[in-house]
């Protein structure tokens, strides 16, 4: 059976890979979406040419979406996706803020700290979180390739048992798009194991610039990989998040499903944007000290992605 799409209004707040991934997903099955930018000129050219989504398989499709510069403010939805990176958020929390009651937003960040901001300004009713696994890439201000298959996990950050009309119309609408999309009762243990794997592949990448397929061929990073996993574990343990031989496996097998793929911290480097590692791998070191863990491997990679992006960072 078809999704009802025609009353939900979805806005995607972000024009980069993921929020662009999704965007084109939703519009090719008809859904009606309006992309928020963080700049005009993305807007104005997704209003111009469209956006193409280029498919595992290579194939191109082009379809036509709304889009509007964050300038604007937020347009009319009763669901806002946020594709938006952790480094973006503080920005966004006053609009947020003003939404109405009844307005759905889905939190897609990665890393971990943005359930606390948002928490902020939203009720928890407003509020869901979901983790990605899928895998794309930017080609363009309005060309997004999708270059690994994954699960889009969404839920609330802790169980409520609640039913939400409009989550689930997105999740119906979603799934009928041919999207691959799970409810889940508590998102909270999904976002720990994607900071994990997030925290281990991420900076490597970035550091060696290499798809994460690439940290599978050698034994020395694969050593080095499980070495960072066992102190994140020893943060995650300490923060209630149990993490064992089979979240290990899920790390390995998320290089090998997204061989091909640029992680989003190589990508920013490439980009010479800011990239997420304060929110990662910041975030178990900082976790770490509270709880009297010893993260070095990971304040070291923290350490040379700063100055990495730092030396070569876009001035704005
Ligand atoms: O989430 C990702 C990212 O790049 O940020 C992974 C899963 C590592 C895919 O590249």
């Amino acid at each position: 059976m078809q999704a009802k799409k025609d009353n939900l209004q979805i806005a995607v707040v972000g024009g980069g890979s993921v929020g662009l991934l999704y965007a084109a997903r939703l519009a090719l099955y008809g859904q009606a979406v309006t992309v928020v930018t963080r700049r005009s000129p993305q807007s104005n050219q997704l209003m111009q040419n469209g956006l193409t989504l280029q498919d595992l398989d290579g194939q191109k499709k082009v379809v036509s979406v709304n889009a509007q510069s964050i300038e604007h403010g937020l347009p009319h939805a009763h669901l806002y996706l946020l594709g938006v990176k952790q480094t973006e958020l503080p920005d966004l929390l006053p609009m947020l803020q003003k939404l109405p009651a009844d307005a759905r937003v889905i939190a897609l960040q990665n890393g971990l700290g943005h359930e606390e901001q948002l928490s902020n300004v939203l009720s928890e009713a407003q509020c869901f979180f979901a983790i990605n696994t899928e895998a794309a890439r930017r080609q363009s201000a309005t060309e997004v390739a999708h270059t690994g298959s994954g699960l889009l996990r969404i839920g609330p950050w802790v169980k409520r048992g609640v039913v939400d009309p409009i989550i689930n119309s997105f999740i119906a609408i979603a799934i009928s798009a041919g999207m691959n999309v799970q409810l889940e009762e508590s998102i909270k243990p999904f976002a720990w194991k994607k900071l994990m794997a997030n925290a281990l592949i991420n900076p490597l990448t970035a550091l060696f610039d290499i798809p994460n397929g690439a940290l599978l061929d050698s034994p020395d990073t694969l050593k080095l990989m499980r070495e960072l996993f066992e102190e994140a574990s020893a943060v995650a343990f300490a923060n209630g998040q149990k993490m064992g031989e089979t979240d290990w496996q899920e790390i390995v097998t998320i290089c090998r499903n997204t061989s091909r793929n640029h992680s989003s911290m190589l990508q920013d480097v490439k980009r010479q944007k800011r990239t997420e590692v304060e929110s990662i791998n910041g975030y178990l070191v900082s976790r770490g000290k509270e709880a009297g863990i010893p993260t070095p491997l990971h304040e070291v990679l923290l350490r040379l992605i700063l100055l990495k992006t730092d030396m070569g960072m876009e001035k704005e």
